[in-house]
């Protein structure tokens, strides 16, 4: 396997992937490995994630560079996404108090019944090249406290990312000294290792990243074998613009949403519906920006805009704008430029489509710089555009209209997992569940309590009187 850089198409490095012989007994040695790991106390668990977050404190420069070299991140991006992961440690860390059952009240004298959390098992995790390394982190920091092993299948395009934050997690590792060894592994290959992942049954739970196409591959195969999946695939994410918007405001936020990571995220702003009395004036304030934009190297200081990350997603961004142009969109951006110093590297002007109507076009992801612009007169139309798409994972409104952004987050407003007001769909922050229903797959992952997916429940009734009445009233006098 060769790894390229989409700075510039040169090779990295060259990989040998793992056989389905070495797979396999990776994933005998992480069952292995979880059944000590669960018997240690959550707190000490969570020790180990400290270590972690200290070890990815300390290699926070080198790691994202790694990201701008093997993704193509801008280097202000790649330092955000292993802060992302220092954060998540840090959550985790503070979790591992807190992995609270309940207390439930018996129906019964002399009864208690409660709700423990025990470790679930082997979690299998499957990332896709944007975030080569947060969201391993995001699964394996909460996993590790939760009692679990990890095996973490990365992206093809970006295995060195991979190998990096387990090099990191090994150092902690060291540092622990208690834990048992292959907590955490890293299987390198491609389609073939994935699947043995979501068809062993000792992987409890495959936590996967990609495409909604990918989803819906693993998430029948896996239910197959009542595995657990947590599915965070496709977004189509839009931004509401109404006409009681900050426009300056408005103008940053969806810049940064639509053109951040060169449109790579599953969070980044696809669509902008944008309320008829303001869309000139917007649309036009958003070509003077895109204008302006500093493409190139994403190393280099002041690059807003890195490359796609190979030529196969450049085709599938052109494809997309053509089929846009039938469907009667004017295309303005889009283009490939700096053809001529990065002959094997593929850096576009990002692309504002206005269209007509949300056609089958709009209403795909196309994992690029594409920005469609729809135009609506009452914001019941605008709600129903945002809605009127497969995926569910993103969305915003610009408005300091109390009604407006009340409705925007009301259950007949957005439908979509992380709904803001007044910022992007992209960049959100480890302490809130992140996720998104419909086609996006109804996974959570990071904060809040999505921690749940990680461990299983176990309901327990407990009898301390002398009796044994029946629930239900019901009776059996032998
Ligand atoms: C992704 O694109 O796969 O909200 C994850 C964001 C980031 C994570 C994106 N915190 O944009």
């Amino acid at each position: 396997m060769s790894v390229r850089s989409p700075i510039d198409g040169g090779i990295l490095a060259h990989l040998r992937p793992h056989s389905s012989e070495e797979l396999s007994k990776a994933i005998a040695r992480a069952h292995d490995a979880w059944q000590v790991w669960r018997t240690v106390p959550a707190p000490a668990r969570g020790e180990l994630v400290r270590l972690l977050g200290q070890e990815l404190r300390a290699e926070k420069q080198a790691l994202g560079q790694l990201i701008s070299l093997e993704a193509g991140k801008i280097t202000s991006e790649g330092l955000g996404e292993v802060q992302e992961m220092i954060d998540i440690c840090d959550f985790a860390v503070g979790l591992s108090r807190q992995l609270y059952g309940l207390t439930i009240a018996s129906e019964r004298p002399g009864h208690r019944m409660l709700e423990t959390w025990h470790p679930l098992g082997v979690v299998g995790v499957i990332t896709a090249f944007n975030f080569p390394m947060a969201v391993w982190a995001w699964n394996t920091a909460l996993a590790l406290v939760c009692g679990d092993a990890v095996i973490w299948k990365p992206s093809e395009k970006t295995p060195l990312c991979a190998l990096a934050c387990q090099a990191v997690f090994e150092r902690a590792m060291a540092r622990y000294e208690a834990g048992p060894a292959h907590l955490s592994q890293v299987l390198i290959g491609g389609r073939e290792a994935g699947e043995l992942l979501v068809d062993d049954p000792r992987v409890a739970l495959v936590s996967a990243t990609g495409s909604t196409r990918m989803g819906r591959e693993v998430g029948p195969r896996v239910a197959r074998r009542f595995g657990r999946v947590l599915l965070e695939l496709g977004g189509n994410n839009a931004v509401i613009v109404t006409p009681n918007a900050d426009l300056d405001l408005a103008v940053r936020g969806i810049a940064f949403a639509a053109v951040g990571t060169a449109g790579q995220r599953c969070t980044s702003t696809r669509r902008l519906i944008v309320h008829r009395s303001v869309s000139e004036q917007l649309v036009e304030r958003l070509k003077q920006v895109y204008g302006k934009l500093r493409i190139g190297n994403p190393l280099q200081e002041g690059t807003l805009l890195g490359p796609l990350v190979d030529r196969a997603s450049f085709e599938a961004m052109q494809t997309a704008l053509d089929a846009a142009r039938a469907q009667g969109g004017r295309v303005s951006g889009g283009e490939r430029v700096l053809e001529d110093e990065f002959a094997s590297a593929y850096y576009v002007r990002p692309a504002i489509v206005e269209m007509d109507s949300q056609t089958d076009t709009v209403r795909q992801e196309t994992f690029a710089p594409i920005l469609y612009v729809l135009r609506y007169e009452d914001l019941s139309e605008a709600l129903a555009l945002q809605n009127d798409v497969p995926q569910g994972l993103s969305s915003a409104i610009f408005s300091n209209d109390l009604r407006e952004t009340e409705e925007f987050l009301s259950v007949s407003g957005s439908d979509c997992g992380i709904a803001n007001v007044n910022i992007g769909t992209s960049g959100a922050e480890i302490g809130g569940a992140f996720g998104g229903d419909k086609e996006t797959g109804g996974g959570r992952e990071s904060g809040s309590d999505a921690w749940r997916a990680y461990m299983r429940r176990a309901t327990n009734t407990i009898n301390y009187s002398r009796e044994l009445p029946l629930a239900q009233g019901v009776k059996f006098d032998l």
